[in-house]
């Protein structure tokens, strides 16, 4: 087990803090693996952040130390919140920046949903 990177990870992020309902956010969606919110500087009229409920920094460590059933759970909460917001006709972008070279930011796993417009090409 990878259990360096379990230990990497910092219990005082701010996804944490919200997961534990020490900062506020306006969720959009919560069940028992994921929680959706918007995003505090939303890039586009629908900028909506899932995180899992896990404590995951990458896609490295949710890959290997979560559960199936907590992955597809993850992976059910981000199409139900594109769904639910009415995204799914007009379309939208999955986004996940992970790491130094992406700007990943916070050091917690998150996709990015923007939609609510027609978006531009995707930048690299
Ligand atoms: P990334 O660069 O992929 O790690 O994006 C992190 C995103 O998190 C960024 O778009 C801004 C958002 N964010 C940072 N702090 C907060 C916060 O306290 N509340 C909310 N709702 N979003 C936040």
């Amino acid at each position: 087990m990878p259990v360096a990177a379990i230990a990497d990870y910092d219990d005082n992020n701010i996804f944490a803090r919200i997961l534990r309902g020490e900062i506020p956010n306006k969720t959009v969606y919560e069940d028992q693996w994921a929680l959706a919110f918007h995003d505090i500087n939303p890039q586009a009229p629908v900028h909506v952040l899932v995180i899992p409920k896990g404590r995951y920094v990458s896609w490295a460590d949710f890959s290997k130390q979560a559960s199936t059933e907590e992955v597809a759970g993850f992976v059910r909460a981000v199409g139900t919140v594109g769904e639910m917001l009415g995204l799914e006709a007009p379309g939208y972008r999955l986004l996940a920046n992970a790491g130094l070279d992406a700007h990943q930011e916070v050091p917690h796993l998150h996709v990015h949903i923007f939609g609510g417009r027609k978006l531009g090409p995707m930048l690299v």
